[in-house]
């Protein structure tokens, strides 16, 4: 179970989360010995979970192999996979039915004639890292491996919707919306078959289109163009959410919606029309006992948190975060901003311009449009995270991405932040210039950030990009939990707090500034490779600590960002 809600009524589905058999394969001998006809050894894990957690593997890089039996009385299944680190190969009874590359992402194989009986599902993951993989080696978080999110089983019958897109646009009035859908549909039948497939947005009917396809054919179809009026905007204050259902006899598909504008228009970011300003935190979904494979009723933990403190939004860095996460955000009303692991600090230029990475990054993008296309939390797709912006082959990774997003992502902007705006080439292909900056931790002092805001209003008057407003996307300080110093020193819970209150009142007194997401919400264990820099081998940015007790930043942004909400009001 991956959403919030139930995905299909009519269609069966089957879990698969709970007990499976598991192996590491530390000699890397598993597929050669032909471990997908059955584990020789394995013990007993409970998926969806990291291998990490188990004991023996806290540190474990490589393969592992998991097994699972289950009950159909047979016909056309798809196997759905919530998210597998990082690399997945997936084998029905010893053969192999398909695999998928990027950790963060869903996926689903289609078998198209399984016969009535038991089966046994077997997946190798593996997580570890060559010069293609995306995210390189050194990242700033744990490389978790295992089968993060849920796994399912469907059974298809005849014409059924595998995803859809709801296009619209929202007219002037704001309370008109023209829309169509756009469906994939398969044939699950081994014959021709035809089906009338209906689109519902609450309970009106509002298109429907007929589908005929060969057997086992796959299209994308569109729904004839509908109107809808009277409709009630998704908004931050009140984040209005639609039913939808796309059916026929048989089968059918479920999914929430809802109508809001995002926009750059006189220099300012605005939602619905008016001006906003983003109160927002940076988080990794990711949890000491859990790692990746973080419990929904811990989201909506976060979320309370995040509320409490008066944050309006939420970067999910820097990965797509699971479905049931962004479906709470939706709920709430938090804006969010989705982005692809492509993490700089550890991509060598080569890396940007090897066509393998290029591909798997756009790849990435191509299924984070797929499946979160009809959140309205998600106002940014985020391309990359401080890349070298400021070579050619950033500048060719940027536009390449930011074309395909343009065209594809809906009504949001496209981002992506840059830690060297004073040299990086790339600063058009942001629809908002996204500024991570460290005055107070690295590179100097807090007293740094006015002549850095001024050298940047230069930069982007240069560059003719000062008609777009400006994010901090990331900005901070670390505080080890519970360390406090009457000298306000380094590593103290009240030097963290003095550059946070210093920051967050800076940029939102600065006129071109429209938003801050402080680096971090909580505490997150990190890689090897960052060293020394990251004490208890924590990113220790945290404004709370990783199992979320709050530092005494935590009251420093909720008193910034709850007197921010009052000046809006
Ligand atoms: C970068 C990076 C973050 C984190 C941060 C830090 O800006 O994007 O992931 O590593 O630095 O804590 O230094």
């Amino acid at each position: 179970m991956n959403r919030l809600f139930d995905e299909h009524i009519k269609r069966e589905v089957l879990s698969l989360d709970g007990a499976w058999r598991f192996a590491p394969d530390k000699d890397d001998i598993g597929e050669a010995q032909g471990w997908f006809n059955g584990l020789p050894e394995y013990e007993t894990v409970i998926v969806p979970s990291v291998w990490n957690m188990e004991s023996g593997l806290y540190e474990y890089e490589g393969a592992g192999w998991y097994e699972k039996s289950f009950f159909t009385n047979g016909g056309c299944l798809r196997f759905c996979f919530g998210a597998v680190m990082t690399e997945a190969k997936v084998w029905l009874d010893g053969v192999c039915i398909g695999s998928h590359y990027g950790g963060f992402l869903e996926f689903s194989l289609i078998v198209p004639e399984v016969s009535a009986g038991y089966h046994r599902l077997t997946v190798r993951a593996d997580n570890r890292f060559d010069e293609h993989s995306i995210p390189q080696r050194v990242v700033d978080w744990y490389h978790f491996g295992g089968i993060i999110r849920g796994v399912s089983v469907e059974k298809l019958c005849g014409i059924t919707v595998l995803s859809n897109h709801l296009e619209y646009t929202l007219c002037d009035d704001l309370t008109t919306v023209n829309g169509h859908f756009a469906l994939e549909v398969y044939n699950a039948d081994s014959a021709e078959c035809s089906s009338v497939i209906t689109a519902r947005i609450g309970d009106d009917t509002v298109s429907e289109v007929t589908v005929t396809l060969p057997p086992h054919g796959c299209e994308t179809v569109t729904t004839p163009e509908f109107t809808l009026k009277d409709v009630q905007l998704w908004d931050v204050s009140a984040p209005n959410l639609y039913d939808v259902t796309i059916e026929n006899e048989t089968d059918d598909l479920i999914d929430r919606v809802g109508f809001r504008r995002v926009e750059v228009s006189d220099g300012e970011l605005k939602l619905n029309g008016k001006t906003i300003e983003l109160r927002g935190v940076n988080r990794h979904e990711e949890h000491p006992d859990f790692g990746f494979a973080f419990p929904m009723s811990r989201m909506k933990h976060d979320i309370d948190l995040a509320l409490d403190m008066g944050c309006n939004a939420i970067r999910g860095s820097h990965y797509p975060n699971s479905q049931a996460f962004v479906d709470f955000l939706d709920e709430r009303g938090i804006l969010f901003w989705s982005e692809i692991p492509i993490w700089g600090g550890g991509f060598p230029e080569e890396a940007l311009a090897d066509s393998t990475v290029l591909e798997r990054g756009l790849e990435m993008h191509r299924e984070m449009v797929k499946y979160y296309y009809n959140h309205p939390s998600i106002i940014f797709w985020g391309m990359h995270n401080e890349i070298r912006s400021e070579t050619t082959a950033g500048y060719e990774m940027s536009k390449l991405y930011y074309e395909y997003l343009k065209q594809n992502g809906g009504n949001r902007l496209v981002v992506y932040a840059s830690d060297k705006p004073m040299t990086d080439i790339c600063l058009e292909f942001g629809d908002v210039t996204c500024i991570n900056m460290y005055y107070g931790w690295y590179r100097g002092g807090i007293e740094i950030w006015p002549k850095f805001l001024d050298e940047l209003s230069a930069r982007r008057k240069e560059l003719g990009i000062n008609d777009r407003p400006i994010i901090f996307g990331e900005f901070g300080a670390g505080a080890i939990y519970g360390f406090r110093d009457t000298e306000c020193v380094k590593w103290s819970e009240d030097y963290q707090a003095k550059v946070i209150d210093y920051c967050l009142n800076l940029f939102h007194e600065h006129p071109d500034v429209c938003g801050s997401f402080i680096w971090q919400f909580a505490d997150t264990r990190t890689s090897d490779e960052m060293g020394y820099t990251r004490a208890r081998g924590f990113n220790n940015k945290g404004i709370l600590n990783e199992n979320r007790r709050p530092k005494a930043a935590y009251y420093t942004v909720k008193s910034c960002y709850r007197s921010f909400m009052e000046e809006t009001k």
